[in-house]
């Protein structure tokens, strides 16, 4: 349980970024619509602390929570900008890759992949990059409630096998679970 948890700001250029006093950082990245803010929601016990919404695309920035002014959760957004102007494109894509790269603060990427969708192309393309650049990586399975109890380890075992990735998260933000694997994750 956390004390104080401190929407900071959404940058959208690097000389925002907050994180002055090198506190560690968790990254929450996925595509649009994975369960980012929800799952950040839950994690803090704050129901509007990261604004959620049903309308994939929405958020644009990279938003910076500070918690018990200890560490930062940070709300990237997903990559799904089909419906986004190709200037808008180049210009998320650039922000995401200055966010990432030589940041010796972050101590851990969750990348969200969607548990009954499975991993997307896209998802598969970010684990990559996230591996080339060396980032310590977690993979979280969003949205389990969403799969029926007898299917489940079929889904995870799906996002196993494409991701090589082993150990899964299986959290779900409506039913609160797995939420307390995370938050023993953030070493807090
Ligand atoms: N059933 C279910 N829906 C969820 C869960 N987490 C998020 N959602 C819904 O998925 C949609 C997108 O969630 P949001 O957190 O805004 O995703 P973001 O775009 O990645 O930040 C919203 O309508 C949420 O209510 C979950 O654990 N279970
Ligand atoms: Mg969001």
């Amino acid at each position: 349980m956390f004390n104080q948890c401190e929407y900071i700001i959404s940058a959208v250029t690097k000389s925002q970024f907050p994180n002055h006093n090198n506190l560690p950082e968790f990254v929450f990245l996925g595509r649009s619509n994975v369960g980012k803010s929800s799952l950040i929601n839950a994690i803090t016990n704050r129901k509007l602390l990261a604004k959620t919404s049903s309308k994939p695309g929405k958020t644009k920035t990279i938003n910076f929570y500070l918690i018990d002014q200890k560490f930062y959760l940070i709300d990237v957004p997903g990559y799904g900008y089909a419906s986004k102007s190709l200037d808008e494109r180049i210009q998320f894509g650039n922000i995401i890759e200055t966010y990432l790269t030589n940041n010796s603060n972050i101590k851990k990427v969750f990348l969200l992949v969607d548990t009954k969708v499975g991993p997307t192309k896209d998802d598969l393309l970010t684990l990559d990059y996230l591996r080339y650049l060396a980032l310590p990586i977690a993979i979280v399975a969003t949205k389990s409630d969403k799969v029926g109890i007898t299917h489940l380890s079929r889904h995870i075992k799906d996002i196993q096998s494409k991701t090589k990735v082993p150990a899964i998260l299986v959290t779900s933000a409506d039913k609160k679970t797995g939420i307390q694997t995370i938050i023993d994750l953030l070493g807090a």
